[in-house]
């Protein structure tokens, strides 16, 4: 008879925590989901022609002036371009068209003309034309 006693205690324990169990875990997969798509963002890393320290701050910042731009880098050596961006507010081909605004060629866009001559000497890279 005590077996059945415990057994029957163990049963009620389980039933009345599954649900609590149950609320706790569906509360802390929304707050995760919540904060999930809070920060989503993307990443992507392209080539934009370049030469100095100088370039990488113009390049950099006329990137960073747009608001769902949350880091650009480029990189000297290699000469790519890495940014992180909300893709909900700006796509890829608009940030390839930032960069060509600012007097710099990209792998999808070729800046003008006009904008490159009007770089300083320093910051006038080769063009692949
Ligand atoms: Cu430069």
């Amino acid at each position: 008879m005590k077996t059945r006693k415990i057994i029957i205690a163990l049963i009620s324990v389980v039933l009345i925590c599954t649900p609590v169990f149950k609320t706790l875990a569906q509360h802390h997969g929304s707050t995760y989901e919540k904060e999930h798509a809070k920060v989503e963002k993307k990443t992507e890393t392209f080539g934009v022609s370049g030469n100095c320290g100088m370039c990488k701050k113009t390049i950099e910042s006329a990137v960073k002036k747009d608001k769902a731009i949350i880091s650009a880098k480029w990189n000297e050596t290699t000469k790519k371009l890495t940014v992180t961006y909300d893709p909900e507010k700006i796509n890829i081909d608009k940030i390839h068209q930032l960069v060509a605004n600012a007097g710099y060629d990209t792998d999808k866009i070729e800046a003008k003309d006009e904008v490159y001559n009007s770089l300083p000497g320093c910051c006038k890279y080769e063009r692949q034309k």
